[in-house]
């Protein structure tokens, strides 16, 4: 069968043409028209090291090319148009980002050893035919606890281009919680001195400087990535107030926290001080200056330590602090039971409870990302077997991840408020980046699909039937992923 027809996420539409394959060999240069030139380079950084061969990246059109083509139509910016004749390979979008999608879907039609590190022997073929494509949501993403674990930048940068091939263009890190701060600020920064010091199981932890920090997120923009930092507030907060006493209460430093700690939330900024206003002012002043992505994350999810008059009050009071500096402000589905302004976007975790409040919100217009934990949540077990992970929210093997469509998974809410999907992956009992790749592998395919092909192509046997064959791709690329017994892996 054609690699066209195991493309994932499925394109809108493949035609594959048997008798049009292209033949990638040692004189093939990639052709960049008009603001191609970054996702020219980034192609041909992924082709070079398996073929060996130079394929240098011009400017000037010539016979028996890949050509990638900028065209300024009135187009989507995020979708693409492929053709791949005997002749040559062209691939044209209204804007880089569908040039960067549509060279996702490049690599694929050509044979996993495509994906290796070293030369390999070829043949270098790229299925013929052609395909249309375009995104369904705009917001398709995944989400990185660094927190209770920490992670490498070396390591987040191989997150973002593992992920970036199944077209994420989202990369929501998780940098504050009960156990650690991982993201300096300047103004407090005992907050990484001190609560940067440890991790879950009381390891070493780590923080990243403001310079880290940047390079990452110009990495991840590199790969069409926007990232989005979270701040948690007011609760999961043990790290900043072990950091800073005053911001209790009680103004009574608590030890630092590393245990797994219960899911409900124990920790609470001091909602009637107003050295808590000032310390959310200025922390979200420095991360937004560092953010040219237009998200800001303020966490406010389960804050069972907040007396709810407080919450209601700190919440109301921060939206507009944060929304100062131009981001839209994200919050989990808590931030809704606050009078939040339309612009305010819900992310919803579905603990059962919030239903309602997420509908009636959405209907007035606050958009809506959908990590349903029963099926999106990365750090659930697939199956009672898996080691790792938790089953608070059910076993996700890869049919739960696949099996639920985002305008019908909270009743009520109006398909039009869907901003899109995100797979979150906590990491209270992943310690190291292998287990990452396990737990992110292959779930996020599937809801990466979810967040980008149209519900018409939604077929769970044509999924098993393409994503076992990416088996061989991932496995070319080192990644640690899940053999889930569902799928009929290549
Ligand atoms: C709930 S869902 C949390 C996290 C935990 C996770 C573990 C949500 C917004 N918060 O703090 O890490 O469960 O599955």
């Amino acid at each position: 069968m054609s690699r066209m027809l195991t493309v994932v996420p499925a394109p809108v539409s493949a035609q594959p043409r048997p008798d049009a394959d292209f033949e990638v060999d040692a004189s093939t240069a990639i052709v960049a028209v008009d603001g191609a030139g970054p996702v020219a380079e980034y192609l041909a950084g992924i082709l070079r090291p398996a073929t060996g061969y130079a394929l240098p990246v011009v400017a000037d059109s010539r016979p028996g090319s890949i050509t990638l083509t900028i065209d300024g139509g009135d187009g989507d910016p995020a979708g693409y148009r492929l053709d791949v004749e005997r002749t040559g390979v062209a691939l044209r979008a209204a804007g880089a980002a569908g040039l960067f999608a549509g060279v996702q879907t490049l690599r694929q039609l050509l044979p996993p050893a495509i994906e290796a590190a070293a030369r390999g022997s070829g043949p270098w073929t790229v299925a013929g035919g052609h395909v249309a494509d375009r995104p369904r949501y705009a917001h398709r993403g995944v989400m990185l606890d660094v927190v209770r674990h920490f992670f490498t930048i070396a390591e987040v940068r191989r997150f973002i281009d593992l992920v970036a091939q199944y077209k994420v263009n989202v990369l929501h890190l998780h940098l504050s919680d009960d156990q650690a701060w991982r993201l300096e600020i300047r103004r407090w920064p005992r907050l990484t001195g001190h609560g940067g010091s440890t991790q879950v199981g009381g390891g070493p932890g780590g923080f990243y400087t403001q310079e880290q920090f940047r390079d990452l997120v110009a990495y991840a923009a590199s790969r069409h990535i926007t990232v989005i930092p979270e701040l948690d507030v007011p609760g999961h907060t043990t790290a900043a107030l072990a950091s800073y006493p005053e911001l209790t209460c009680d103004g009574v430093e608590p030890p630092l926290f590393t245990a797994i700690g219960n899911a409900t939330g124990f920790s609470s900024l001091c909602t009637d001080k107003e050295v808590t206003y000032r310390f959310v002012d200025e922390v979200f002043a420095e991360v937004a200056a560092l953010t040219p992505g237009g998200f800001l994350h303020i966490g406010t999810d389960e804050t069972h330590a907040t007396p709810e008059e407080g919450y209601l009050r700190f919440v109301e009071r921060v939206l507009p602090l944060v929304g100062r500096h131009g981001k839209t402000v994200i919050g989990w589905q808590e931030v809704l039971r606050a009078a939040v302004p339309p612009s305010v976007v819900a992310q919803y975790w579905g603990r059962g409870t919030d239903d309602a409040t997420v509908a009636a919100a959405a209907a007035r217009g606050n958009p809506v990302i959908l990590s349903p934990s029963k099926s999106a949540y990365l750090d659930m077990k697939y199956t009672e077997e898996t080691p790792i992970g938790f089953k608070w929210a059910g076993y996700v093997d890869v049919d739960k991840a696949y099996g639920w469509d985002p305008e019908t998974v909270v009743e009520g809410l109006p398909p039009s408020a869907v901003l899109g999907v995100e797979a979150p992956l906590w990491t209270e009992t992943v310690e190291r980046f292998d287990q990452v790749e396990y737990m992110t592998f292959p779930r996020l395919p599937a809801i990466a699909e979810l967040g980008w092909s149209p519900r018409s192509t939604h077929d769970w046997p044509d999924f098993r039937r393409r994503l076992a064959a990416h088996g061989p791709r991932l496995a070319v690329q080192g990644v640690n992923f899940h053999r889930s017994a569902l799928i009929p892996w290549e």
